[in-house]
């Protein structure tokens, strides 16, 4: 907990700071594969928490140590997303952030650009809240272990250190895909993600390019915390075209990337559980 920094600068009026650890962290783990995953419906967890439109909660007896938005990359999974927001709202709950979940949705049928879609979401989000910590967030991984706290950490952090799809192994050591956590002035300062990577992989090792040539380090916490399981997809084939862009990417960071960031928001909405962006890139 030490490691995590607390970014919501004082105190608001006379609550008090939640405390350090959460009472409310479970340590018996209650995902132990994907066929534990329940879908919950909406009114439930609207109902049963609290959770405000546009998948905001935050705690009411006390004010929480860390704001967070969890921004997500999307199209075409309905049902991992149900059972991403089944089970993260409660996660996140019982860790008592203050929080705020978007989804960005690609628009149109060309190939998905995952690391676009995650600057925009950042660039969309700073419209609706001044937030200080993302959490950058596949929609297929879902966190088992209450302790596993969704806050920055000082370093960016690669979030997960065991994933049973990897035999809770890490494929290699720079690996910094799936779900990251990264302060607003880290991400600004890497000039966000690159917008070329078009189709399957390379956009996360790229990204950790960005942050090495801009002196900065990573961090993982220790796995039997990070640890996440994979809900089950198609494998998709792997774009031809992530060798060159990786290669276009050593020079082209300082202009590529937030700084040439263009999009069209096609819609927009609150929906109960999440903020949602249609976007067309
Ligand atoms: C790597 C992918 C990553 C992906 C991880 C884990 C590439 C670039 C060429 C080596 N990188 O191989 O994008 O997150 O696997 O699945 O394909």
């Amino acid at each position: 907990v030490q490691e995590l920094v607390s970014l919501v600068g004082t105190l608001q009026g006379d609550v008090h700071w939640c405390p350090p650890i959460s009472p409310y962290l479970e340590n018996s783990i209650r995902l132990h594969d994907n066929s534990d995953i329940k879908i919950v419906p909406k009114e439930i967890l609207v109902l049963k928490f609290g959770i405000q439109n546009g998948g905001m909660w935050k705690p009411s007896v006390c004010q929480s140590r860390y704001k967070v938005a969890v921004v997500i990359p999307y199209r075409n999974r309905t049902h991992h997303l149900k059972q991403f927001l089944s089970h993260l709202h409660p996660f996140l709950i019982r860790q008592q952030l203050d929080y705020r979940i978007i989804v960005v949705e690609q628009y149109g049928n060309s190939e998905f650009n995952r690391a676009k879609l995650l600057n925009i979401g950042f660039v969309e989000t700073l419209k609706l809240v001044d937030v200080d910590c993302f959490i950058f967030h596949d929609v297929d991984l879902l966190p088992v272990n209450d302790f596993n706290i969704y806050a920055c950490t000082y370093l960016p952090r690669h979030m997960y250190s065991a994933v049973d799809t990897f035999r809770y192994q890490l494929p290699y050591r720079n690996l910094f895909g799936g779900t990251i956590a990264i302060q607003r002035i880290h991400f600004r300062a890497v000039n966000g993600f690159s917008n070329q990577f078009y189709g399957w992989g390379g956009e996360d090792d790229d990204f950790y390019s960005r942050i090495e040539r801009k002196s900065l380090r990573i961090i993982r916490f220790d796995p039997k915390i990070a640890t996440y399981i994979m809900l089950p997809h198609p494998k998709v084939l792997p774009s031809e075209d992530r060798f060159h862009r990786m290669n276009e990417g050593k020079t082209s960071q300082d202009y590529d990337g937030l700084s040439d960031l263009s999009y069209e928001i096609i819609d927009k909405k609150l929906y109960q559980l999440y903020t949602w962006f249609l976007a067309a890139c």
